[in-house]
């Protein structure tokens, strides 16, 4: 099994699968295409009839996933297991009879040990012969066949041994230390999965930071919570299918020693000391995608919040791009916030290919790296991304492609634990996600009903700016930043989004309420063209939502907008209920970036709030100076308020 890494070849098309909204049982199999990618069909050619190859296999009739709003409204337990139930129920009605005749594949030498049915996507893993394949593409219950890729995934070893120092630079400049002291919270109740070469859990940093599965009894033989792994009690190994996740080149120690390193031996060296690490060790030397996406299965199905992913695929190797949103999607409706790496590819890859897979994955916090002085690593990945050409997402089309990373974190010359014992340093993507996956493991602690598009949008908000003014594509929306993080994540109970938009100046060209409720993953665009006189002249939305109490003694509103056109003002207006007219409540010079606007009201806020019905009405909006030009738009993501005890 070694000449399977083809490069070049056509890339994999998986049209009809895994767009969560989207799906269409009929369109899966109706074989508009053939159920043998080509690309797979290309390493059978190269292989020889004797060999196994790696595939994953993609049942028909793939049926509706994702989110039922029932489900969000049933906190984040109730939605973990609502998410799963249906996942495991679409996975089991459309697998079943194709288990069964892998089984007698594989009774029949034609299919190797590993028959692998997931439901984080819809899918099963196997090794099979060229010609189990053929006759497995001919049957109904089968969409497609597609290589599992496996790859060598590089990843940087530990540096030599150094001495005990105080505290990370990276956790410092992030501000852990402030949310420790001043806030009371290190993470507490947070479980972060590790997925990556293991973790020496015999460091003593670690060794109390170590997820326990209260499910399973140890060492007897049994799986005694019946999620498929026996004595699972830390996690996983997925590349020796034991219950002993070890670490096996040192990488993911280190990466563990930033989430949760206690300092136990002298160094601080963890974002959140509190929290605990669901250990699950895949194969990196050799990696399997869909080897770890079972590793991130387990991560959703054992309860954990995030999931560190300090590794990924570039988009040389072919990655099968929309199973992976799949995987992240999922997990996502699940209550879990992927953390992953955005890739050390620098400026590579123009226009639009720097970023790995799945830190490619628009839902997903995708972190780039930056130092300890917040200057940006000239390795770190560069936005943006397409999805243009992957079915059967067909989104985000370039220019200008979705803006990555989402948040930059400090990455270089990060100290933190050595295999067993001791401490080193380490620079790389690799080390700038657990300074964000620990910071979300602080969040969760500070409150533990925050989604992860919540968790998501607070990263975003509180992040620092760095590089171009606004967000770019270099540092995304900037260095993140734990002590605001977790401050907004106590505040944000009582945040309240828009519940109606009306466009009040210009053409609505795309967008909703719902586009409103979180920056970064859609936006309301405004568009105004020279027909008309007034459109012209600016685009304006209005927006309305309800605070929880129409008596607040203050309240902030946030605002993210960006204009194109010509040289304008950004105005934001509040009606002002008592004299029942608009106020002007702040104007400047327009940003051509996009920018956040915090407006606070600590001056008798209750003009702008309606009266037994709480309501507030915002009108934010670009004005021209009176020049007019053929085309003018406005991007609109957030408009928010927030009341202040
Ligand atoms: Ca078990
Ligand atoms: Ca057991
Ligand atoms: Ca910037």
């Amino acid at each position: 099994m070694t000449r399977f890494g083809h490069r070049g070849l056509v890339p994999v098309l998986l049209a009809g699968i895994g767009a969560p909204g989207s799906y269409d049982a009929a369109g899966v199999g109706d074989r508009s295409e053939p159920a043998l990618s080509p690309e797979l069909r290309q390493a059978i050619i190269d292989s020889g009839p004797e060999t196994l190859l790696p595939v994953v296999i993609l049942p028909a009739g793939d049926g509706d996933v994702l989110p039922s709003p029932a489900a969000l409204a049933l906190g984040s337990e109730g939605r973990r297991r609502e998410t799963i139930d249906r996942l495991k129920a679409r996975a089991e009605a459309t697998q079943t009879g194709l288990v069964a005749e892998l089984h007698r594949l594989q009774t029949a030498g034609e299919v190797g040990a590993r028959i692998r049915g997931l439901w984080i996507v819809n899918a099963i893993a196997v090794d099979a012969s060229p010609a189990a394949l053929e006759e497995l593409a001919r049957r109904g219950d089968v969409a497609r066949i597609v290589l599992n890729h496996r790859q060598a995934l590089p990843l940087p070893a530990p540096g030599a041994e150094r001495a005990a120092m105080d505290v990370d630079c990276g956790i410092e400049r992030m501000g852990a230390p402030r949310v420790w002291n001043e806030l009371g919270i290190t993470g507490r109740g947070a479980v972060v999965a590790v997925i990556d070469t293991g973790t020496c859990y015999r460091h003593a940093d670690l060794a109390n930071r170590i997820w326990h599965n209260d499910g399973e009894v140890p060492d007897n033989g049994i799986d005694d919570d019946a999620n498929g792994y026996i004595d699972d009690v830390m996690g996983w190994n997925f590349r020796e299918g034991t219950n002993d996740p070890d670490d096996y080149l040192g990488h993911g120690t280190h990466v563990a020693g930033t989430v949760a390193g206690d300092g136990t031996g002298g160094s601080r060296t963890g974002m959140a000391p509190g929290s605990s690490l669901m250990l699950l060790c895949i194969n990196t030397s050799f990696a399997d995608e869909a080897q770890v996406w079972e590793a991130m299965q387990y991560a959703v199905e054992n309860g954990a919040h995030s999931w560190n992913l300090s590794l990924g695929w570039p988009h040389r190797q072919n990655p099968m791009r929309a199973l992976w949103r799949d995987v992240c999607r999922n997990a996502i409706a699940a209550g879990l916030t992927p953390v992953v790496s955005a890739g050390s590819d620098g400026a590579c890859c123009r226009p639009y290919d720097a970023v790995w897979t799945p830190g490619d994955v628009p839902e997903v916090v995708t972190v780039g790296i930056t130092d300890c002085t917040d200057v940006l690593a000239s390795m770190s990945s560069r936005g943006p991304v397409t999805w243009q050409d992957v079915s059967p997402y067909n989104d985000w089309p370039h220019p200008p492609g979705k803006l990555k990373p989402t948040v930059s974190a400090p990455g270089i010359n990060t100290l933190s634990t050595r295999m067993c014992s001791g401490y080193s340093f380490m620079s790389g993507a690799s080390m700038s996600v657990p300074h964000v996956a620990g910071t979300v493991a602080l969040m969760v602690e500070a409150n533990g009903d925050l989604t992860p598009e919540e968790t998501k949008q607070i990263l975003v908000e509180t992040s620092i700016d760095g590089g171009a003014p606004g967000w770019d594509n270099d540092y995304g929306a900037g260095r993140a930043d734990a002590y605001e993080a977790v401050r907004e994540a106590l505040d944000w109970r009582d945040r309240v989004s828009p519940t109606a938009l009306r466009v009040t100046r210009g053409d609505l060209s795309r967008g909703s309420p719902e586009s409103l409720r979180y920056a970064d993953d859609d936006e309301v665009i405004v568009e105004a063209r020279a027909q008309t006189e007034v459109a012209a002249a600016s685009v304006e939305i209005e927006v309305e939502g309800a605070l929880p109490t129409d008596n607040p003694p203050a309240f902030t509103v946030h605002v993210r907008a960006a204009c194109g056109g010509a040289p304008a003002l950004q105005r934001v207006e509040l009606y002002n209920f008592r004299g029942g007219f608009w106020e002007s409540v702040d104007e400047r010079a327009a940003p051509r970036t996009d920018e956040w606007l915090t407006l606070r009201f600590d001056d008798d806020p209750r003009r702008f709030v309606e009266g037994g019905t709480g309501r507030v009405r915002a009108r934010i909006g670009f004005h021209d100076r009176g020049v007019t030009f053929p085309g003018w738009s406005g991007r609109f993501d957030v408009a928010l308020w927030v009341p202040r005890p």
